[in-house]
C-alpha cells in the first residue's frame, strides 16, 4: 500500500510540477475550438440532416412525379417518386449516394432560388420510370464537375444506379 501511495504521490507531484493553470486552460481552449470547428469545416456528408430539415409540401408546388416539377431543373435520371421512393427518399433496398450533382432551381411558390442536390439512389437495377433530362447550367462531359450525366453511385457501396432524389440544401444568395 505504501508503495502505491508513494507512486501516486510522485506522479501527482510530477504533473503539478510540469503543468501550469495557464497551460491547462490553453489546452482546454484549443480542444474546445477544434471540437466546434471540426464538424463545420470537414467535408462531412450532411444528407441526413438536409433530409430531416426538409419542409413539408407547403411552398413546394407541383407534381414530383413529373419532369417539369421545379426541383428537377438540372436533373438527369429517373425520378425516385416514380420508383417506390419520394422526392427526398430512396426506394426500399437502395442507398443514397454521398457524392452528388448540385443545381440551383427557382421555386415558383416564393420566387427564391434553392440549391438542390441530386442524390443518386444505388443498389438496385435502373428504375426505368419517369426519365427526366433537364440540364440548366450543365456543361459538357469533359468538365465532369459541371455535368450531370454521371453515375454518382460510383462513390457509393453499390455502383448500380436506380433513380435520383432532389434534396433542398439551402437558399442560393
Ligand atoms: N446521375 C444520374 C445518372 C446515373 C447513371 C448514368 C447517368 C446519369
Amino acid at each position: 500500500m505504501n508503495f502505491i501511495d508513494k507512486l501516486f504521490e510522485r506522479s501527482t507531484r510530477h504533473v503539478a510540477d510540469t503543468t501550469s493553470r495557464r497551460h491547462l486552460l490553453a489546452r482546454l481552449g484549443s480542444f474546445l475550438v477544434v471540437g466546434v470547428a471540426l464538424p463545420v469545416l470537414l467535408p462531412i456528408d450532411r444528407t441526413a440532416r438536409a433530409l430531416a430539415s426538409e419542409q413539408p409540401k407547403m411552398g413546394d408546388p407541383g407534381d414530383p412525379t413529373r419532369c417539369d416539377y421545379w426541383r428537377n431543373c438540372s436533373i438527369d435520371g429517373f425520378l425516385c417518386s416514380c420508383c417506390g421512393g419520394s422526392v427526398t427518399a430512396c426506394p426500399p433496398g437502395t442507398d443514397v449516394s454521398l457524392v452528388t450533382w448540385i443545381g440551383t432551381c427557382r421555386n415558383p411558390a416564393d420566387g427564391k432560388n434553392y440549391i438542390i442536390s441530386y442524390n443518386d439512389c444505388c443498389g438496385k437495377h435502373a428504375c426505368g420510370q419517369c426519365t427526366c433530362t433537364r440540364n440548366d447550367d450543365e456543361q459538357p462531359l469533359y468538365r465532369p464537375f459541371n455535368n450531370n450525366d454521371i453515375n454518382w453511385c460510383l462513390g457509393a457501396q453499390s455502383k448500380v444506379y436506380n433513380c435520383t432524389i432532389t434534396v433542398i440544401r439551402g437558399v442560393a444568395v
